[in-house]
């Protein structure tokens, strides 16, 4: 289809029994981001701002979603809902200063534009990349579900971003779950410049929900009071009747995607058609027609409107750049959280180190009645691995959710649900489908704290390491693609103690975590584990073995391997468990180094640019003088993992980690 302007050349209002005050209230709601806009766009040819990202021709929407929403239910806008920000009465020069980079802002100078959110504003902003907002709306009414508040929530989406799929796992989530969702659509025709004809083969998105089992309905974008009514009537129904439904507004974006990039590529006679239906001009003409807005209040709010942005603007351009200070910019990456730890008490069991997973899991969940478990097959079925055995019959269905198979919008919904004070954890079925909620995790549960301070309570277990046989995609050690992103903390216990304390503190903790658990140690080893709850100290490693002759650091599956190769070779050394990968010890590192002289790193994960990598760079820097020997690493090879046993065997590290153990101690 290729877009095209709706025939009528004028727009058809019709104010139902809506009162004078509330057409005016809706007026003056309206005006306020185009006037907001045509003050950017003078500022923007005078040079005193460098980017903006218009909505003109789109306020209409934005202000009848927010006009009709309580001020309490969340709303999820894009990079063209100026009015949803200014419909929640945001302070506008707290808006202008974060539009300039100013620490006022809502991101102390750390994101831009319409990137943020405000949680005393019930909005939650997006990251740039589009799709991942929609699975954070359904966490949100989830949660809203869950604790049965009659709450709705709104999520915007642009037609363009319906392409990626997360689009398609946001809506999915929310028809299975039934979930109090409004998924709006802004259907402008274009992408950044690309028509919708080549975005999408379906003519509308009405099209679309019902596939989804999912109601769906189509307004005129550009009538702003067609769309406050529908989204005032849909919420009223969504709240006492919870479940997901997509509208579809059907618009024009007037100016470029960001005013540097402009609108060539425009046909002329559509902007000319669209100018037409221009939702502020139009409106106001109709109010006019009807005797509700004459000249003097319509002169009235204008001024007051303007009065306001020049004033919030002057308070935004005198304050001053931002003085950077080293110590808050890494302070503010994590939320506050200082553990205590919690130390066993009474009697204690001997189990494999699955079950004190299992243990630790069951103990949160009764500890933390807000913590909400997410997965694939982990209801009846108890998950592939059985960790969950059981958990639906003795927590409910509410608690302990089957997903679909959709990794991203499932560590969205965890966010979501975060941002309503639940905890979540989300089981990947093995570790190596991380790589499709990637994503969420590197973008907005590391990112969400140090851009506007929200936390993200939510922990990822992940199944990992190879050693069945089970080839590249079940077998991937990927610890390390996270250990490069500043915001998250990664945990990897290797005894069953361990195994359980780590996870209660992961739970514990408003971080985000991933917690890997070595598969092939579920059933082979066992150990002492204390049958109360407890947990065990975040970032503190802790000697497997102590000894003379020289340093084994290594984590997880590495600890068992150097304790059998010294075994083995008759070697003394201290075997240094990392325990936490992120922050990782480096207390201890250093005391080890300084202890033997002599350390190599052992990793299961492929060699290259792996946590070995980043700990031996930091030794030779800071333990050059204790050391008497190069610092020695081992990993798996720079291969994907393979599935041959044989092939399998000789791609871990282990033969080639005793050849290097030995050379090391002879150095
Ligand atoms: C994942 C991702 N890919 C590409 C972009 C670059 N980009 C930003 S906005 C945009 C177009 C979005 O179109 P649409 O969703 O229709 O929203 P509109 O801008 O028309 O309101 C593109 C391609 C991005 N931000 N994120």
């Amino acid at each position: 289809m290729e877009f095209t302007a709706p025939n009528a050349q004028t727009l058809t209002f019709d104010r139902r029994n809506h009162s004078d005050e509330t057409l005016l209230k809706l007026y003056e709601s309206l005006i306020m981001p185009r006037r907001i806009e045509e003050k950017m766009l003078i500022l923007l040819r005078q040079g005193r701002i460098s980017k903006w990202f218009s909505g003109w021709g789109q306020e209409a929407i934005s202000i009848g979603a927010v006009n009709a929403l309580a001020a309490d239910e969340f709303i999820l806008p894009m990079h063209r809902n100026l009015g949803v920000f200014t419909g929640r009465n945001m302070p506008l020069e707290r808006l202008f200063a974060q539009f300039q980079g100013k620490k006022s802002g809502f991101t102390k100078g750390r994101d831009r534009s319409f990137h943020f959110g405000s949680i005393e504003h019930h909005i939650v902003g997006m990251i740039s990349h589009l799709g991942p907002q929609l699975a954070i709306a359904d966490g949100i009414g989830l949660a809203d579900k869950l604790s049965g508040e009659k709450k709705v929530t709104l999520v915007f989406s642009g037609d363009g971003a319906s392409s990626e799929g997360d689009f398609h796992e946001g809506l999915n989530v929310a028809a299975v779950w039934k979930l109090p969702v409004i998924f709006v659509v802004e259907h402008n025709g274009y992408g950044l410049s690309t028509p919708s004809e080549e975005q999408f083969a379906f003519n509308y998105f009405t099209e679309k929900g019902p596939g989804y089992g999912m109601e769906a309905v189509r307004v005129q974008g550009n009538n702003v009071l067609e769309v406050y009514d529908t989204i005032l009537r849909l919420a009223k129904d969504i709240r006492e009747n919870p479940r997901p439904i997509l509208v579809e507004a059907i618009t024009f974006r007037m100016r470029g995607h960001e005013e540097a990039s402009g609108t060539k590529y425009v046909p002329k006679n559509l902007m000319e058609e669209w100018a037409q239906l221009d939702p502020v001009e139009n409106y106001e003409a109709y109010l006019e027609s009807i005797g509700v807005l004459d000249a003097a209040t319509k002169e009235k709010l204008n001024k007051k409107v303007k009065k306001a942005i020049n004033e919030a603007l002057e308070v935004a351009f005198a304050e001053e750049e931002i003085t950077p200070n080293l110590e808050e910019e890494l302070a503010d990456v994590y939320a506050p959280f200082s553990q205590k730890v919690i130390e066993p008490e009474g009697s204690s069991t001997e189990k494999r180190f699955i079950d004190a997973i299992s243990d630790g899991l069951r103990q949160s969940m009764e500890k933390y009645p807000n913590l909400i478990l997410m997965g694939q097959d982990i209801g009846e079925y108890g998950g592939v691995f059985k960790i969950t055995d059981g958990f639906k019959t003795k927590f409910g269905g509410d608690r302990v959710r089957n997903t679909p198979l959709c990794e991203s919008a499932i560590i969205g919904a965890g966010l979501g649900l975060s941002i309503k004070g639940f905890k979540a954890m989300v089981e990947m079925q093995f570790a190596d489908f991380v790589s499709v909620g990637f994503n969420q995790i590197v973008n907005n549960l590391a990112k969400i704290h140090y851009r506007w301070g929200q936390n993200a309570d939510v922990v990822i277990r992940m199944p990992t390491g190879a050693g069945s046989a089970a080839g590249p995609f079940h077998s991937q050690s990927n610890e390390a693609w996270f250990f490069h992103t500043p915001g998250l903390k990664i945990v990897y216990p290797s005894n069953p103690h361990d195994a359980k304390g780590l996870l209660n503190a992961a739970l514990e903790d408003s971080n985000p975590y991933l917690y890997f658990e070595h598969k092939m140690l579920y059933r082979s080893i066992s150990g002492s584990v204390p049958d109360s709850y407890y947990t065990v100290e975040v970032g503190k490693a802790a000697l497997a073995k102590e000894g003379s002759q020289v340093s084994i650091i290594t984590y997880g599956m590495g600890v068992h391997w150097a304790v059998k190769a010294i075994e083995e070779l008759g070697i003394s050394a201290d075997i240094l468990d990392l325990r936490t990968l992120l922050p990782w010890d480096q207390e201890a590192v250093a005391e080890t180094v300084k202890k033997t002289g002599k350390v190599i790193f052992l990793h299961e994960d492929t060699l290259t640019g792996g946590i070995g990598a980043e700990i031996c760079a930091w030794i030779s820097e800071h333990c050059f003088r204790w050391l008497d020997a190069p610092v020695m690493r081992e990993g798996s090879m720079d291969t994907p993992v393979p599935f041959a046993p044989k092939l399998e065997k000789q791609f871990l590290p282990t033969e080639r980690f005793k050849k290097k153990l030995k050379e090391l101690v002879g150095y």
